[in-house]
């Protein structure tokens, strides 16, 4: 590791205090450029701990960068992974106030829970959906805590991969009913279609970036425990998202999962 202890705590306490006071900030490799992935995602463990110690939970994690068009949007080309914590989790339909983010996008994503835990490396698409309970549509609103929303991978990385909220769709399905290469997705901001897709657009099936992320947890000695929520990436390009409106996702044979922005 480039950083020391000190410094990777006190990244990750300046990254913490941006989200809390919804201060944006510049990249933390503008003043560490020597950061390596280790330490970058030793940052996120770090807010990881931090929020533990405030009393929130981990409830999942997420899979980020995972669609060719998320990759152009950012213009990377790897996937990254984060935490999910029961303080980003918000109620399908509910309120979610502007006033307390930065400069909130919305993407599409699939959702998966599993039944049992998971573990890497050799983790694929067919370890997946057997240790997997339910999928259901999930929207994600992505917060970057980095100015204009300006960063490079190790930095996003250190920045919890700017995870801020997410909603569930309330009808789970049983994973392995659907095909989610073929399931069509259909993307609404204020009741009008945006964009449209189908779950293959995630790495070709979402299965492939929960066992990323799976793969990924096994090089850190962790698992994926059983009943954990997996977002398996953006479907298509975030939506930068104000006061008023209203973004809805609409997955076949899975429902829809709506937020309002107030
Ligand atoms: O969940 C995501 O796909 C976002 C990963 C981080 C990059 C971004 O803020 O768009
Ligand atoms: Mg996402």
């Amino acid at each position: 590791m480039a950083l020391s202890q000190a410094q990777i705590e006190q990244l990750a306490a300046h990254l913490h205090a941006c989200q809390i006071a919804n201060r944006d900030t510049h990249k933390v490799t503008d003043d560490h450029p020597e950061m390596s992935w280790e330490d970058a995602y030793a940052v996120q463990e770090h807010i990881q701990a931090i929020q533990l110690a405030g009393g929130a939970r981990v409830i999942g994690y997420k899979a980020g960068l995972t669609s060719h068009a998320k990759m152009k949007q950012m213009g990377v080309t790897d996937p990254v992974f984060g935490f999910l914590s029961d303080a980003y989790r918000v109620d399908d339909a509910a309120a979610i106030r502007i006033a307390d983010l930065i400069h909130p996008k919305v993407e599409p994503e699939i959702a998966f829970v599993t039944r049992e835990t998971l573990s890497g490396p050799g983790c694929h698409i067919g370890s997946v959906l057997a240790a997997s309970d339910v999928v259901m549509p999930g929207l994600e609103v992505i917060d970057s805590r980095y100015r204009d929303f300006k960063f490079d991978l190790k930095s996003v990385v250190a920045d919890n991969t700017s995870a801020a909220r997410f909603v569930l769709g309330k009808q789970a399905v049983d994973a392995r009913k659907l095909d989610l290469r073929t399931v069509g997705v259909v993307f609404e901001k204020n009741d009008a279609p945006i964009a449209f897709a189908a779950g293959a657009a995630v790495l070709g099936h979402p299965a492939a970036a929960v066992a990323l992320l799976v793969n990924h947890l096994g090089r850190r000695g962790q698992s994926l425990p059983a009943g954990s929520i997996v977002l398996s990436g953006g479907i298509t390009e975030a939506v930068p998202v104000a006061a008023g409106d209203t973004i809805r996702l609409r997955v076949q044979g899975m429902g829809e999962v709506s937020a309002r922005f107030v």
